[in-house]
């Protein structure tokens, strides 16, 4: 508390010797004067609220940047490289150069137009202090230097950057004069703000921003990683076709550095991703086109691997959960090669159409679109949701696929024979799978699985209950036909802890890989899944996250490729149970319940039961509320999910007993009987 109210003071200290500075050399006539003064009360109040903004994003780093790990560090030099990129998009960007120097400060470099310098009428500050210090602020605003900005968020990581760094140096040169502006502490302005330090011919133009992250938020590192900052400039030199990019390692004794620019962006892409593998057409297809001011580029290429290879961009932002633009392409690749296979008369073996795992097996592909407005979905943000870009994708894709494959019918056969390839050798697995599933089905199970009826593993669910009650009211609410249950004793062992082999004979793991039936880690085998659906439900107090901490931990650890893939997910019991005027209302969290209330008449009689665990739900309700496919709600786990519950495994299990305690102090008012 004591700590805030001081910083409070010192920001309203600063913005009075800034403003006094500024009028010191000005002589105003009453008039002016009045409006100066005006102006100076409605500027005070903008910079406490600017620094307002500032100090938001330091109180809540992760809502910016996602979090505060090394992953998070990264992101402040993508947030600055992606101003410096987006004016290569805008055509007056050529080359782009980091450095990271000796003391982990990096500086970014451009050779753009500069950002502008000149003072913007809604904020009363120059055009780059705004950008750096305002949230949200980007190129949408006019100057008093006449530039207009077009449009695009251009420039709106900046301000974070600077929030999360104790010193942040801009130097812009732009027409003929070299400007430079200063922050430190997260954002705040060394007086008088912007100043010409210097000239240089009117034609030297650009931006260069050094900033240093600040240890007080990034706890975990302040250490740029190469690897990971050399992986994503190639990245972007790949989606930037002809920009030139340079990075440099100040940090050992001699200078490192790469160099990336590459002519034939993403054709470029392919070639590299498909280095080392067997290629099964000489040429890398490679469509793009412009519709509705959303921009689409694709480009593929098909192998001898197995591997169906995508990756998807938006905005030069990998889509790593896919998204609309990844659906457009798969629909224009899987309707125009198998209208061609059929027109040319090709298909002529197999007769039916084939299936888009047979069209795209071995099929290393890029898209990238340009979007003005992106809508991001999905747990981590990584899918893109705009609807209109399916279509637009499809088309564009489609239209020119289509052409390409009559002008190239050399190719197109070569295509095909690739497809034929991956079409018998799923028909063939599927032979020898039918062979061995029912061997495996007939087989082993463990005595405690209540299995259920079906034996196809993609309607197959499995429910991992936390105690052996639970499991009965599971068991007797269940659809018998799709669903198996699987009640857990007390506490699974806990892996981070217990050594491989032992972990494998732990009673209750082994019935979990029993019941699941891949095997583990060198001997996992998809194949082999009997459900496409591993669910698991456990109460809502501290025993239950420890469990199912426990649970994806074990997952992470041993069965990566069934969180990687999407199997694994959490079910999501109620909390409470209202009930008024005849009918049963439920809040799965916290915030509900008094919206809830809210919404019921005033005085009304009502009762309320806190579920403290899934036992205390009868079967029905239990079935109702948590398990019947059309009202529950699952959450599907991702690797993220699944890294962090064994990171915070790792905290709980550290020798340092602090994130214990905070752990156990947080969720006093549930612990049982916590053993960790
Ligand atoms: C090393 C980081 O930020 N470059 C950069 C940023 C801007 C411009 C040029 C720019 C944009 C525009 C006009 C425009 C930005 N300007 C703004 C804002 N490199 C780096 N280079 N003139 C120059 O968008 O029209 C935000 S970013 F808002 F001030 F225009």
């Amino acid at each position: 508390m004591e700590d805030l109210e001081n910083e409070e003071l010192e920001l309203k200290d600063e913005s009075e010797d800034f403003d006094s500075e500024r009028v010191e050399f000005v002589v105003l006539s009453n008039e002016e004067e009045r409006e100066q003064e005006q102006a100076k009360a409605n500027y005070e109040a903008d910079d406490i609220q600017v620094l307002d903004g500032l100090e938001a994003v330091r109180n809540r780093p992760g809502m910016y940047i996602g979090t505060t790990s090394e992953r998070g560090l990264h992101h402040l030099i993508r947030e600055i490289v992606d101003n410096a990129v987006d004016e290569a998009l805008a055509g007056y960007c050529n080359n782009i150069s980091v450095i990271i120097h000796k003391d982990n400060s990096v500086t970014v470099k451009d050779d753009g137009r500069g950002i502008p310098c000149g003072v913007v009428e809604k904020t009363g500050k120059s055009a780059v202090e705004t950008v750096y210090t305002v949230l949200h602020a980007g190129g949408k605003f006019e100057g008093s230097d006449g530039y207009k900005v077009s449009g695009g968020l251009h420039g709106v990581g900046a301000s974070v950057v600077n929030a999360l760094s104790t010193k942040v140096d801009v130097r812009v040169c732009r027409e003929g004069k070299i400007h430079e502006i200063h922050f430190v502490d997260g954002g705040h302005v060394i007086a008088p703000g912007i100043q010409i330090v210097g000239e240089c011919a009117e034609e030297v133009t650009g931006t260069e921003v050094t900033f240093s992250p600040d240890p007080a938020i990034f706890k975990e590192t302040t250490v740029f990683n190469y690897s990971n900052v050399r992986d994503y400039l190639k990245q972007t030199a790949f989606l930037n076709k002809g920009l030139s990019i340079d990075l440099y390692d100040e940090r050992k004794d001699e200078l490192v550095h790469d160099h990336f620019s590459y002519t034939g962006g993403i054709i470029d892409y392919v070639a590299y991703m498909n280095t080392g593998k067997e290629v099964c057409t000489p040429t890398i297809c490679h469509f793009e086109g412009k519709a509705m001011d959303i921009f689409v580029e694709a480009a593929f290429q098909p192998t001898n691997t197995q591997i169906f290879n995508i990756r998807s961009f938006c905005n030069n932002i990998c889509t790593t959960g896919g998204g609309t633009h990844e659906e457009g392409f798969r629909l224009a690749f899987g309707r125009e090669m198998n209208e061609y296979f059929r027109r040319s008369g090709l298909n002529k073996a197999s007769g039916e159409s084939f299936k888009y795992e047979d069209l795209t097996e071995g099929l290393t592909v890029i898209v990238s679109v340009k979007h003005p407005d992106p809508q991001y979905e999905g747990q981590v943000k990584d899918k893109l949701g705009n609807n209109e870009v399916r279509k637009i994708v499809s088309s564009v894709i489609g239209d020119q696929l289509r052409e390409w494959l009559l002008e190239h019918p050399e190719e197109g056969k070569l295509f095909y024979k690739r497809v034929e390839r991956a079409y018998k050798g799923r028909k063939a697995a599927e032979r020898a799978r039918m062979a061995v599933s029912k061997k495996t089905f007939s087989g082993s199970m463990p005595d405690k699985l209540a299995d259920c009826i079906s034996k196809k593993p993609e309607e197959r669910e499995l429910f991992i209950v936390e105690g052996n009650s639970a499991g009965g009211s599971a068991k007797n609410g269940r659809d018998n036909y799709t669903q198996a249950i699987l009640p857990l004793r007390g506490k699974i062992l806990n892996v981070e802890k217990a050594q491989a082999t032992r972990i494998e004979k732990n009673a209750e793991i082994e019935n979990m890989i029993q019941a699941i039936g891949t095997g583990t880690n060198n001997s996992f085998d998809i194949e082999k899944l009997k459900f496409h659906k591993i669910i698991i439900m456990t109460d809502a107090d501290v025993d239950g996250s420890h469990i199912r901490i426990l649970l994806l931990t074990f997952f992470y650890r041993f069965m990566r490729p069934l969180v990687e893939q999407g199997f694994i997910y959490i079910a999501q019991p109620p909390l409470y149970q209202l009930k008024y005027g005849g009918h049963e209302y439920y809040c799965f969290r916290e915030e509900e319940l008094p919206l809830l209330k809210s919404k019921l008449p005033e005085n009304a009689k009502y009762s309320l039961q806190r579920y403290k665990g899934l036992g205390e739900m009868d079967a029905a309700q239990l079935a109702e509320t948590t398990m019947e496919k059309d009202k529950r709600k699952l959450l599907r786990v991702t690797v993220n999910d699944a890294e962090e519950a064994n990171n915070a495994l790792m905290d709980l299990m550290g020798n340092n007993v602090e994130p214990r305690k905070e752990f156990i102090s947080a969720n006093a008012q549930f612990v049982k009987n916590l053993d960790i």
